[in-house]
């Protein structure tokens, strides 16, 4: 076939970017026109996304895009991280910043919600894992404290439902990220009715489009900036999770389990199975583990782990205090650090948005009885063995939910690049771990606009592209007595 462009907008907590994909009916080709930083705004006691920036961002680089590629540029599709959203008025009007999930509201609102309802119905309906920022809380924070913004909505829409509107003037909500919301029934595939009459939220959720739904082109105006007319807007999987567990270089398992699972790893680990249907039990529930909507009617049985978050947050306070590490330095620095010393449960509620995190990890290790690491190259250690041995923890109940053993693991993500996290998952979770590719979200993403304009046939022939495409990195476990040993140790630390 003759080559064709498609882009992808991918905004991730930490950092957005516009990358073209150049595909030739075999391999596609990444080109990054435009990257940007991401993170919490604060404000009047709040944390919001600054989004009219991202809104300039994407726009600056949809005009590189035209500079670069001109009218090659087929399609393009924006993706977000999951739950945050904002609304319209009746006029059409955007009714305020969306606030960030790591908002100090939501704490409240969540114990208040299982006053109104149990986790056991919450969960029979929406087979979703209790996060305090999931959607359906932040929403009722906003019932609780009488929001006047909640009671002008008239539509409900997701960060990249913001963004599809402003990019086309189309209102929808994409089906991946309702998912996320806690608000949505995976077996009736529609909104829950009941969670929204027993929180008492207005009518303002929007027809759930499916991935692959072709928006038309951009406004006028938004044309005019950009120079971009003829191309469509197509819906990826909008929810970053689903487009980049959408580009795991995986191939069809032969067996009934999957004999691989995932973790993207970015802000987040999020670590799971891709499953044909929902697992909607009580070990499930008992673990917390979510069952999101994936690309191509597929499920993610999967769980949040508190992620690289923990290194960014430390990288911050060390630039604020005047020494600006780049992730490999850290790498580096860790390296040198002695193995296994101190751990910390990185899903600890105080690792959530402390104002030092730092000082959060050695806080936790003093209040445990541990001695608290105290260089730069201690802390980030620390941090990484225990997401490992979290790792380790997940992989062990993902076998047990899917009945199965899980040989390989595959990490992708900006996270794929730390080598040495790479290697602790290997050891910790006695597994061949498989690293690449870094932009499995931009891929994820361009690889379902080829699927919806019919260039590829299906999710698993866009996996073989995504094979064809990438170099990946292979660990081996190795030193794995050390690991069983302060694995002991690491469970004796949870729910501390
Ligand atoms: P998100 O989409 O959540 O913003 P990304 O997938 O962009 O996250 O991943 C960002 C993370 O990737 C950073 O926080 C950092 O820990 C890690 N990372 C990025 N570049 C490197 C690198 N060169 N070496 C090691 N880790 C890296
Ligand atoms: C990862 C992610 C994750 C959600 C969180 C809010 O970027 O989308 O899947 O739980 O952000």
């Amino acid at each position: 076939m003759a080559t064709k462009t498609y882009l992808a907008i991918d905004v991730g907590a930490s950092s957005g970017r516009v990358l073209a994909g150049v595909f030739d009916g075999e391999r596609i080709r990444l080109e990054e026109l435009h990257r940007f930083e991401n993170g919490p705004t604060h404000a009047a006691g709040g944390m919001y996304w600054d989004l009219l920036l991202l809104w300039k961002n994407i726009q600056e680089g949809l005009k590189s895009a035209k500079a670069k590629y001109g009218d090659d540029i087929v399609s393009m599709g924006v993706d977000t991280w999951g739950v945050d959203f904002s609304f319209l008025g009746d006029d059409g009007e955007l009714l305020g910043n969306p606030r960030h999930y790591r908002d100090p509201r939501n704490k409240k609102a969540f114990d208040e919600a299982l006053q109104i309802a149990t986790r056991e119905e919450i969960f029979a309906e929406t087979g979703l894992q209790f996060l305090d920022f999931n959607s359906l809380y932040q929403l009722y924070a906003m019932r609780q404290a009488d929001s006047s913004i909640l009671d002008a909505a008239t539509d409900f829409l997701m960060m990249p439902d913001i963004f599809h509107w402003l990019l086309t003037g189309e209102k929808g909500n994409e089906v991946t990220n309702v998912t996320t919301t806690q608000l949505y029934n995976p077996v009736t595939k529609g909104w829950s009715k009941k969670l929204i009459d027993k929180f008492r939220l207005p009518s303002v959720f929007k027809e759930i489009l499916p991935t692959g739904t072709n928006l038309g082109k951009l406004r006028a105006e938004v044309a005019a900036a950009t120079g971009i007319r003829t191309a469509e807007v197509i819906l990826p999987g909008t929810h970053d999770t689903a487009s980049a567990v959408a580009a795991v270089p995986a191939a069809q398992s032969s067996g009934k389990t999957p004999n691989w699972c995932y973790i993207s790893s970015g802000t987040w680990s999020l670590m799971g199975v891709e499953t044909t249907h929902p697992v909607i039990n009580a070990k499930c529930a008992e673990y917390n583990f979510t069952n999101e909507g994936g690309v191509g009617g597929t499920t993610r049985l999967l769980k949040n782990i508190g992620g690289l978050w923990l290194v960014q947050e430390c990288r911050r306070i060390w630039k604020e205090a005047g020494h600006e590490y780049s992730w490999s330095e850290l790498v580096r620095m860790s390296e040198a650090a002695t193995p296994l010393a101190s751990l910390i449960d990185p899903d600890h509620a105080s690792f959530s948005a402390p104002a030092n995190m730092p000082q959060a990890i050695r806080d936790f290790c003093t209040r445990t009885g541990q001695t608290p690491p105290q260089s730069e190259g201690e802390v980030i250690r620390c941090a990484l063995e225990s997401l490992a041995m979290r790792y380790r923890q997940v992989h062990t109940w993902l076998q047990e939910l899917t009945g199965g053993e899980i040989n390989t693991i595959h990490i992708v993500g900006g996270g794929a690049q730390n080598a040495l996290l790479s290697q602790f998952a290997a050891d910790s979770c006695k597994c061949r771990v498989v690293a690449g590719p870094t932009e499995a979200t931009a891929v994820g993403n361009l690889m379902t606009q080829a699927v919806a304009l019919g260039d590829v046939g299906s999710l698993w022939d866009s996996r073989e592209v995504v094979r064809n495409s990438f170099s990946v990195a292979e660990y081996q476990p190795r030193n794995t007595t050390a690991w069983d040993e302060a694995y002991g140790r690491f469970l004796n630390l949870l729910n501390k």
